[in-house]
């Protein structure tokens, strides 16, 4: 199944409650080599949410700006994107062309992400999937223009959200977490990926 909203696509329960375990696993793979930590915005403000990568790159952002970074901020390269995840991105874009960056967030039950457009990559051709894991998150979806009316959706556990096309630049957010909504992650709260080409 697929709904629409604004341009955004999104798949509720692309993956089963096994591919779910099998995707986190190589999540907690990835984190044992590149622990979370938490970034500024540029203008200072200590971020809710937690955040790693895998990939070529990852996403950093500090009182410099917001950017790709080839190394963890311990120094060493990010970990390769686990084939499991590289996996939705091929089922759920159809695409050869393979990301180089697989941003992993974590929010706790207090964290949320403000509205805001992902426009540090180099081309815009390519789509942002986005996978959800544990508790529900409230995924606020706008237009390419800050302010103006949104519309908003609980992503599950399982759901993949591929924004592209028109909604490639479209702003989004999200505003809350669901905590205990769900029992994937031992410890709760929400991970959420999203896999990026970056160059
Ligand atoms: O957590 C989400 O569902 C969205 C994350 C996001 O927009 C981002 O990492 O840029
Ligand atoms: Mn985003």
């Amino acid at each position: 199944m697929k709904l629409a909203v604004r341009g955004f696509d999104i798949y509720p329960g692309f993956l089963d409650l096994a591919a779910q375990r099998a995707v986190f696993a190589a999540v907690r793979a990835v984190v044992a080599q590149a622990p979370f930590f938490r970034l500024r915005t540029p203008s200072g403000k200590p971020m809710s949410v937690r955040m790693t990568a895998a990939g070529r790159y990852g996403w950093f952002s500090d009182t410099k700006g917001y950017r790709y970074v080839s190394q963890h901020p311990n120094g060493t390269p990010w970990p390769q994107i686990p084939p499991e995840i590289l996996g939705i991105w091929q089922r759920s874009t159809g695409l050869d062309r393979t990301p180089e960056c697989c941003l992993i967030n974590y929010y706790a039950a207090d964290a949320r992400m403000g509205m805001h457009q992902d426009s540090d990559e180099a081309d815009m051709q390519w789509p942002v999937v986005s996978v959800s894991l544990g508790d529900d998150g409230l995924f606020r979806m706008g237009g390419t223009k800050r302010g103006g009316k949104t519309e908003s959706i609980w992503l599950r556990s399982g759901d993949v959200v591929v924004m592209g096309g028109d909604a490639r630049l479209s702003y989004h957010g999200v505003d809350r977490i669901r905590a205990g909504s769900s029992t994937l992650l031992p410890k709760g709260g929400r991970l959420n990926l999203t896999l990026r080409v970056v160059d």
